[in-house]
């Protein structure tokens, strides 16, 4: 079969083997990872970094949520699970700390003083890894700053957020190191991260809020002249996807109209899709993609 590599054979088999193909259907867009980052809860999470005061956050509760995204993740890819630090409140949100695409590994210097710390210790974690080449944003340039939140890897496009936590020179440092990609920067307003607004379903299929912002994001990100559908959701936290392996793991959001159209969109497009509870990270700008750093190895 023309164009069909070894490769894309071994995919096909591994997800079919998974049972998450339906085997009627033959058309999948889904996003393959071999490996999953995750760090575990700080004790210190209610000091974490937030938008806004937030109500109690129950420790043990948070740790039971955690552990329950770890689970679900870990029947669709392997996780490595690293240890909390203790003095980095933020520290389970380790999607921040660094950007892998392909076989390439940037190290960010974090927007907030805060938790710019954090990344020594993923570096660690990241330079051992075998096959990936590994560059420092704070090696590159003495002002760039970047979260990983702000970058939306689709699989066809690099998305990077302009947000309160990501600049120009951040863009331009991402640019420089993931040059087989064009890096495309968007304006960021009215939430955290580009990530807490917009993620994707599969390398076709975007998901964003529905109204002004959604609408003003999409037309940056020329969503659709760059070949992609567009999921719209009611509830913004519900946006917030990570998609793995044929597996999509959305926020158990109240609103069920969002539920509902996701669902839709998962069953059209041949995935799975499972609801996660973290409404104790939400209470401090937590979502679902921040709790892990995925690879393809
Ligand atoms: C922060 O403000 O940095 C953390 N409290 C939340 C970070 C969430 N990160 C993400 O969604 N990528």
């Amino acid at each position: 079969m023309a164009g069909f590599t070894p490769h894309a054979w071994r995919k096909s088999f591994r997800f079919l083997s998974q049972g998450c193909f339906p085997p009627h259907t033959s058309i999948c867009h889904a996003r393959w990872y071999t490996l999953a980052l995750t760090r575990q809860v700080s004790p210190r999470l209610a000091d974490a970094v937030s938008s806004t005061p937030h109500e109690h956050i129950s420790l043990l509760k948070a740790e039971q949520q955690h552990a329950d995204y770890v689970e679900r993740l870990q029947q669709i890819v392997p996780v490595r699970e690293l240890p909390a630090l203790i003095d980095h409140p933020d520290c389970c949100f380790v999607e921040d700390t660094v950007v892998v695409i392909g076989k390439k590994a940037l190290l960010m210097r974090m927007g907030h003083d805060s938790r710019r710390m954090e990344v020594n210790d993923i570096a660690n974690v990241i330079q051992d890894i075998p096959g990936l080449k590994v560059k420092d944003m704070r090696n590159m340039s003495e002002t760039a700053m970047c979260d990983g939140g702000d970058i939306l890897w689709t699989g066809r496009h690099v998305f990077v957020g302009q947000s309160e936590r990501t600049n120009q020179e951040g863009v331009d440092v991402l640019q420089t190191f993931f040059s087989d990609w064009e890096v495309i920067a968007v304006p960021v307003s009215g939430a955290l991260h580009l990530k807490s607004l917009v993620t994707h379903m599969d390398r076709h299929t975007l998901v964003a809020p529905t109204g002004e912002l959604g609408d003003a994001l999409l037309e940056d990100m020329q969503a659709s002249a760059r070949g992609y559908e567009v999921v719209r959701l009611p509830s913004m936290l519900a946006c917030n996807l990570v998609s793995v392996n044929g597996t999509v793991l959305a926020q158990d959001v109240d609103c069920h109209k969002s539920k509902w159209e996701l669902q839709e969109a998962a069953d059209e497009a041949n995935l799975r899709l499972e609801f996660v509870n973290t409404s104790e990270f939400a209470k401090v700008d937590g979502a679902l993609t921040c709790c892990s750093v995925l690879l393809d190895l």
